[in-house]
């Protein structure tokens, strides 16, 4: 098939996009959408004409390797095959099944009228990309649904349900399936000679917006998208749209996506889209392996882990037991479940009834047994290995054979956990966030008898979920906590050597982190990051600071105790003279002379460690690659996505950087701290962490 399909229905001309496997906008499907247009323009027979999708989808964009590229896009670009569809002179209507987004909606858009599927999506995402939408998309949606609405679905980069979109005015009617509603639509169209409805021209509600709405934005977006650079200038597009001639803002568009897409940052975001699909490909894990169907699920452990996994997996359709042993704990674990989904309502990101429906699937259990039916148990106890164990012990008993067995645990070792049961390859690590309902990150950790079909089936489970599932290997911390110590214990040496605590974070937070190490830890809680410490086994030649200790010992718990590295009015955090003097003492207890510290070597002191270690982790085989610890970094632990994560941010900016910095640290810190191998290959051999060195 062509990569555009040309046929008659009567007298109006199909078009079908066919470019599998999202119907992208490649230069083939311009080509093809260029002379469909001029062969029904030219066709007396063809009185209207219908634009769809093959395969269930409409279009999922500009070809985004395409436009990655940097080049020049060959003629004809999309916006030359918009200029023909509005200039034509018979009815064109969009039919939208599956999606239509970025490109493939501004093509929608450039029709005269859009029928959707009532269960298609439409949107602008290119602002995750690090772009704007470069087809005029940010000029015809604000024609159509306002500037309210557009800068709301485009600085997010929603997908927009269609049934909304019909709301907004960004489709004309839902009908299923989409192309029997445009063809009836067009029949209709040509029969009344309906004047055609050019998007470009609309211009109701552009007239009269208030200045006003645009500056308040703007501030709004300070809060939200501190650092980037695409959702700013989409703003400026749509205000355009607003205040200029129609020319002279198609002209703005056009500009800033230039500017957006040769920016580093449309760089960094490109190389996250295309590391999490990476991300889902196991080696050795061919198409013969098969992940076993889910059909029921179990949580143990009713506390705020094993309440938010059950949530995730009810909100994907899938019954849950929920076992907590004693019926206090167990109402008190559901009453929590209970009120989060009241407050998902309340935000609106659920309706009452998909809310209850979800509820209805969650079942609180007091017993073992009442699990046996399970496909998957996953265990979310007490962080504690004989706790565990017992726990496994008890559930290899009760679950059916074929049942999969897995922990939330977030350090502890997978093999002595599965070696309590008798079932050794059906044991797994799937490592929840907090909250788990919400956290789109699950580190899956794959034991040394894990089978190729455990892993398919929660690499699987995560999909279905809603989730990206990282597979980690088994070590202490796995991948995401175990680089994470490095960055948390030289966070307390800053502090010893002059820093603040309020430098550090205002230094990690100015990077572009929602929060910075110590405000992390006051938000955690001091007890329990001193408590996780405790449980590890540091080497000999390594030590911690005494600082955190301190703390927990003088009550500063952090923000649950109203005082912790910093002190809290609500859930303000003011500097506190007496934390300043309780590290100045440490410093003179260990004779460190304080200095000040600047901000880049703090930066480099606080991220070149995590990225050294993320090194190790991907030479030993624990990440399959370095892509996808930044996807756990990202997507667990708050680094900023335009950045393209820790080991993509450091090679960008130079490995001999951190291997310079390691090398500073080592000899006070200990052999772990030494540059990792592999980073020194790669620099020695002036290759990137992608080339297969490690
Ligand atoms: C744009 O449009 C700019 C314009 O404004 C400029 C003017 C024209 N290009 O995600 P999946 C691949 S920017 C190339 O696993 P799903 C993807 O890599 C674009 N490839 O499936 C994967 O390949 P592989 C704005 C693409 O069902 C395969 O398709 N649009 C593109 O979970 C399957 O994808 C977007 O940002 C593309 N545009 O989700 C939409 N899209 O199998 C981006 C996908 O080799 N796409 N691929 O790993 C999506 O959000 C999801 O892919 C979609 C399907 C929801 C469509």
């Amino acid at each position: 098939m062509a990569a555009v399909d040309y046929r008659l229905e009567g007298e109006i001309a199909v078009l079908t996009i066919a470019n599998p496997p999202v119907n992208a906008l490649s230069l083939p499907v311009r080509e093809g959408l260029m002379q469909a247009l001029e062969r029904a323009g030219g066709d007396p027979a063809v009185k209207a004409i219908v634009v769809t999708g093959e395969g269930g989808t409409f279009a999922a964009g500009a070809d985004i390797n395409e436009v990655s590229s940097g080049l020049v896009l060959k003629s004809p670009i999309t916006r030359e095959v918009q200029a023909r569809m509005e200039a034509a002179s018979k009815p064109l209507v969009a039919a939208i099944e599956g999606v239509a987004l970025g490109g493939g909606f501004e093509l929608a858009l450039a029709c005269h009228w859009r029928i959707a599927a009532t269960t298609a999506k439409v949107g602008l995402p290119e602002v995750k990309l690090g772009l704007l939408p470069g087809a005029g998309g940010t000029q015809r949606f604000t024609r159509l649904a306002g500037p309210e609405a557009a800068l709301e679905a485009i600085t997010a980069g929603h997908q927009i349900p269609a049934p909304r979109a019909l709301e907004l005015g960004l489709v004309d009617a839902l009908a299923d399936p989409a192309l029997d509603g445009a063809l009836a639509f067009a029949r209709r169209a040509v029969a009344e000679r309906r004047p055609l409805r050019v998007t470009s021209d609309v211009g109701e509600r552009i007239r009269g917006v208030d200045p006003e709405l645009f500056a308040a934005f703007r501030r709004k977006l300070e809060a939200k998208a501190r650092g980037q650079l695409a959702p700013f200038r989409i703003v400026d597009c749509i205000e355009a749209a607003c205040t200029r001639p129609v020319e002279a803002a198609f002209a703005r568009e056009r500009e800033s996506f230039i500017e957006c897409r040769d920016s580093p940052q449309r760089k960094a975001l490109v190389h996250l889209f295309f590391a999490e699909r990476e991300a889902r490909r196991i080696p050795g894990l061919g198409p013969e392996v098969t992940a076993l169907p889910v059909h029921r699920a179990a949580v143990v452990g009713a506390g705020t882990m094993g309440g938010g996994i059950a949530m995730a997996l009810a909100n994907a359709g899938i019954p849950v037991s929920l076992l907590e042993l004693s019926a206090q704990a167990l109402e008190r674990g559901l009453g929590v479940v209970g009120k989060s989904y009241d407050a998902s309502v309340a935000r609106g990101s659920l309706t009452r009834s998909q809310a209850d429906a979800a509820l209805g699937l969650i079942r609180g259990v007091s017993e073992y047994p009442a699990l046996a039916g399970a496909d998957i148990v996953i265990e979310a106890v007490y962080e504690d290995l004989e706790v565990k164990q017992e726990v496994f012990g008890r559930l290899d008993r009760v679950a059916g054979p074929h049942a999969i067995l897995a922990t939330n645990t977030s350090t502890l070792d997978i093999d002595a956990i599965a070696a309590s049961t008798s079932r050794p390859e059906k044991v797994v690590g799937t490592h929840f966030f907090s909250p788990a309902n919400v956290m789109r990150l699950l580190e899956n950790v794959r034991g040394r008898h894990t089978s190729p079909e455990t892993v398919a089936t929660v690499m699987a489970l995560a999909k279905r979920l809603g989730k990206i599932a990282v597979l980690a290997g088994n070590c202490d911390g796995f991948i995401g906590n175990r680089m994470l110590m490095f960055y948390g214990a030289e966070a307390e040496f800053l502090l010893e050597e002059g820093a603040t605590p309020e430098q550090i974070d205002r230094v990690i937070e100015g990077f572009g982190f929602a929060m910075g190490p110590l405000a992390v830890r006051d938000l955690a809680g001091n007890d329990v990051g001193f408590q996780i410490r405790k449980g590890r086994r540091l080497p000999p030649d390594e030590r911690w600071s005494p600082i955190l200790e301190r703390l927990v010992a003088g009550g500063r718990l952090g923000q649950k105790a109203g005082r912790g590295y910093y002190r809290y009015e609500g859930r303000t955090r003011i500097p506190d003279p007496e934390v300043v003097a309780l590290i100045e003492q440490v410093s003179r207890e260990l004779g460190i002379e304080r200095r000040s510290i600047p901000d880049e070597e703090i930066l480099e002191r606080l991220l070149h460690p995590l990225v050294n270690e993320g090194a190790r982790i991907v030479e030993e085989g624990i990440a399959l690659r370095a892509s996808d610890i930044d996807i756990v970094y990202v997507n667990g632990y708050g680094f900023p996505a335009w950045r393209g994560g820790p080991m993509y941010w450091a090679e960008e900016a130079g490995l001999e950087r951190v291997i310079a910095t390691m090398r500073r640290l080592a000899p006070r810190r200990g052999a772990r701290w030494r540059p990792a191998p592999l980073l020194e290959r790669l620099v020695a051999s002036g290759r990137g962490l992608s080339s297969g060195l490690a």
